[in-house]
């Protein structure tokens, strides 16, 4: 049984990787501060501590990492939207960077013995640069203050493994869904809110033409990604930044298409200007992950059928009562 530590635990990743994590016989600690997440999402276990509360609380952080000594920790807290990081930049930073290098910095000067720390990237950190697939070593070029906080933490991870000698990993995610994704927002990941269209009739607004492209990665997929890069008998290697995706590519048309015959029902679609800063295409070359064995086994189709059969059997998505 390993000591694991999950921030941002109620949120998406965070919450299927607790699942995971817990039905494998791990004690699991949730900080989540409920801005995205949800507690219904954290499993109901009693081998999961959940804690209310924000990752740039310091005292309450520097405290719980002392006190615990945890084997592992997934850092997944983050102000997810893009767009409330242009809004709120500072605010913003707070959260996406600067906690998560006090975190780190806990860790050095107390020696706390961490057998692995995961941070989660994302591909926000390419930008708009045309080169693609996306590799590791493509051209970085963050354009949002979401995405400069992304490479920056991503960057303090991998030189505080390289200067101070801990066991860091850092992750590229692209476009994830599955269950207990929040569709409450306008830029919530796009599965999330079709299905949300799907299911109660509502009119999706599509921005553009619907032949951008994604690497649309089912979230069981991303969990295996994760465990492999910190858990397995490679994990020891694992020290750098990994795209975590799929490797293929779906245009939204496509996967529109795809999702209706699943669901037996039209998409009613309104078009509209495609948004401001979108990227065209965006994809993953996942070779480095592929390398330590990674291969991922839900294609499009099968991501959405079996996120389709989740939310009906709920009767909805997990969030219908949220309200932020
Ligand atoms: C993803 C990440 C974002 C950032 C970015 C980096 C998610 C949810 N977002 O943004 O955090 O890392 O990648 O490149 O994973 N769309 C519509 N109608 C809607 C919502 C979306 O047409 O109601 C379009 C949107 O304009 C885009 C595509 O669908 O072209 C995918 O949108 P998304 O918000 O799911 O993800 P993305 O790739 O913009």
């Amino acid at each position: 049984m390993s000591n694991v530590l999950i921030t941002g635990g109620a949120g998406f990743v965070g919450s299927n990787l607790a699942d995971r994590l817990v039905a494998q016989g791990d004690k699991v600690t949730i900080v989540d501060d409920l801005s995205m997440g949800l507690v219904e999402n954290i499993p109901d276990s009693d081998l999961v501590t959940f804690y209310e509360e924000s990752i740039t609380n310091k005292e309450f952080m520097e405290h719980l990492l002392v006190k615990n000594k945890f084997d592992y920790i997934y850092l997944f807290a983050g102000v997810a939207s893009v767009a409330d990081s242009v809004a709120r930049p500072y605010e913003t930073h707070q959260v996406n960077q600067e906690a998560n290098v006090f975190l780190l910095e806990i860790i050095r000067k107390r020696k706390l013995p961490v057998k692995k720390i995961l941070f989660a990237s994302s591909a926000a950190v390419y930008g708009d640069d045309p080169q693609l697939p996306k590799t590791e070593l493509s051209r970085i070029k963050p354009l949002t203050p979401y995405a400069i906080d992304k490479f920056a933490s991503e960057r303090y991870m991998i030189d505080y493994g390289n200067l101070y000698d801990l066991p860091t990993v850092a992750v590229r995610f692209f476009n994830i869904f599955g269950p207990k994704q929040n569709p409450s927002s306008p830029y919530s990941g796009v599965i999330s809110i079709i299905t949300d269209c799907i299911r109660e009739g509502k009119t999706f607004n599509l921005y553009g033409d619907g032949e951008q492209v994604r690497d649309f990665t089912y979230i069981d997929d991303i969990i295996d990604a994760l465990l492999l890069l910190t858990r397995s008998d490679n994990a020891s290697n694992t020290h750098g930044t990994y795209n975590v995706a799929t490797g293929m590519k779906t245009s939204l048309k496509d996967m529109i298409s795809i999702y209706e015959d699943i669901a037996g029902k039209k998409l009613d679609i309104k078009y509209l200007e495609s948004r401001k800063g979108d990227i065209k295409y965006s994809y993953a070359d996942t070779s480095k992950l592929c390398k330590l064995g990674y291969k991922p086994k839900y294609s499009v189709e099968m991501g959405l059928r079996k996120y389709w059969k989740y939310v009906n059997e709920k009767g909805g998505n997990d969030y219908e009562n949220f309200n932020n």
